[in-house]
């Protein structure tokens, strides 16, 4: 006999989402001790899991689909209709198999390149009295660094335009009113954008490299053997140039972390990669970012002896997993170096998703959100120093994604 689920009671829970962001299943999994809880969301049934067993479990493609699962609102600004995030089956791995073509190591170093020139070029061009926002840098930064990898033209007199409308997709699933309706038509621009793009590129109107996405996702065929529509094609493409445009929220993060711990930004003077790799792997552990991904139970079944009925919305709390106290020793605490010797699995970090890259859900951009925040980080501590003015440092854990609140400001920067 199945036992009952622990409940979240009360009525549809919505609003305790937006009030509580991050802290929305880690404060319940602490009130009603337990991994795993059911409760209302949005006018339905939702169960919510954290941790790395149920990561595990959230992971299992047998009991879990995608189809129906991302809410409207995600779809119509971050994702975008018709991606690889709501496929399932065949058609999901043929599809991921066309964005993790594009992850081997040549593009690792490409990327580290990129985004180590195009840092140079913005703080050379911004002259050394100016007060720079490390946050909206980085949009413009790698929005450059994006077409550049991807084959995308990019005229410098639009960068500026085109990175705040990119920004506003993410900046816009989680929010209400004007800000939200904002990522509905920047969604919808920045689509245009790209649809013209990939019908120049079938029509040969422009040449581009063919090892670009911009010419492989263009010439993609799906498991039948047809072409993507090029609406699809439109959301694939941006679905690399807007995450790695986001990666900017972790830039905001490494400059509030080295501010917070100057003994943490000493050490990093002179390291080799695996120290600068410690510093971001926990700049991803404890910053809030990607607050749960969202699945359906495919059929009804048993696990841990509660009932899951086929169907149900469920949330997998990414924040909390990396903080959950079976996985880690003092999780409240920045320390880079827990992560000398640390034992990864699939399931127990993630924040940018967990299981397989090719077979499953996980971020096909992982690495190179590690490669673009590794050389950031490099730069910023052994390329160039700067001052931090007096600012707002605080941000707001029902702010998704969250940004400290002066989007960390630097002035008076020199090169070393
Ligand atoms: C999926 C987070 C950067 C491409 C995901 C998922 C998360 C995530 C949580 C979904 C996992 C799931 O549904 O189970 C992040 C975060 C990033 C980031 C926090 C930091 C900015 C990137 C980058 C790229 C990328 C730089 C591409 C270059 C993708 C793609 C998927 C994905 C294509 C869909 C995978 C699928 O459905 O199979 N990401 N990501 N992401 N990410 Fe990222
Ligand atoms: C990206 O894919 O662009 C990178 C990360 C953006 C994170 C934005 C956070 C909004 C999350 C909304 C909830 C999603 C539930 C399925």
């Amino acid at each position: 006999m199945a036992q009952e689920m622990p409940k979240d009671d009360g009525f549809d829970r919505t609003l305790s989402v937006l009030k509580e962001g991050y802290g929305f299943v880690m404060n319940r999994r602490e009130a009603l001790n337990t991994d795993v809880f059911e409760t209302r969301i949005m006018g339905e049934k939702a169960i919510c899991l954290t941790g790395s067993e149920a990561a595990e479990l959230f992971y299992d493609d047998t009991r879990f689909r995608r189809r129906d699962a991302a809410p409207s609102r995600v779809e119509k600004t971050l994702f975008g209709e018709g991606g690889v995030q709501g496929l399932d089956g065949e058609a999901h791995r043929n599809r991921k198999a066309m964005f993790m073509a594009q992850m081997d190591d040549e593009a690792m170093d490409e990327i580290g390149m990129l985004v180590r020139q195009y840092w140079q070029l913005y703080f050379k061009e911004a002259g050394s009295l100016e007060t720079v926002s490390l946050y909206e840098a980085a949009k413009v930064v790698f929005l450059q660094v994006a077409c550049k990898w991807t084959g995308v033209p990019l005229e410098d007199s639009e960068k500026n335009a085109l990175a705040s409308q990119i920004s506003d997709l993410y900046e816009s699933p989680a929010a209400l009113g004007l800000q939200h309706w904002k990522g509905r038509r920047s969604r919808s621009k920045v689509n245009d954008w790209i649809e013209n793009l990939v019908e120049d590129v079938r029509a040969g109107k422009i040449e581009v490299d063919q090892g670009k996405a911009l010419y492989t996702f263009s010439f993609h065929r799906d498991e039948k053997g047809a072409l993507l529509d090029k609406e699809t094609a439109a959301v694939e493409i941006l679905n690399l140039i807007r995450p790695m445009n986001a990666v900017s929220v972790w830039v905001a993060m490494i400059g509030l972390a080295l501010h917070e711990h100057p003994k943490e930004k000493e050490k990093l003077k002179g390291a080799d990669d695996i120290e600068l790799e410690w510093f971001i792997q926990e700049v991803r552990r404890y910053y809030p970012f990607f607050p749960f991904a969202a699945a359906r139970t495919d059929i009804d079944f048993e696990w841990q002896g509660y009932f899951f009925e086929a169907g149900t919305l469920t949330l997998l709390d990414l924040y909390g997993t990396n903080r959950h106290p079976s996985d880690w020793v003092e999780p409240e605490t920045f320390m880079p170096e827990r992560f000398r010797g640390w034992q990864q699995t699939p399931f127990n970090f993630i924040p940018q998703g967990g299981g397989s890259y090719d077979f499953g859900h996980r971020c096909a951009g992982e690495f190179v959100t590690i490669v673009m925040m590794r050389a950031t980080l490099d730069f910023l501590v052994n390329t160039i120093s700067y001052d931090v003015p007096e600012q707002d440092f605080s941000f707001e854990f029902n702010d998704i994604p969250a940004v400290p609140n002066d989007k960390v400001k630097v002035n008076n920067f020199r090169f070393l």
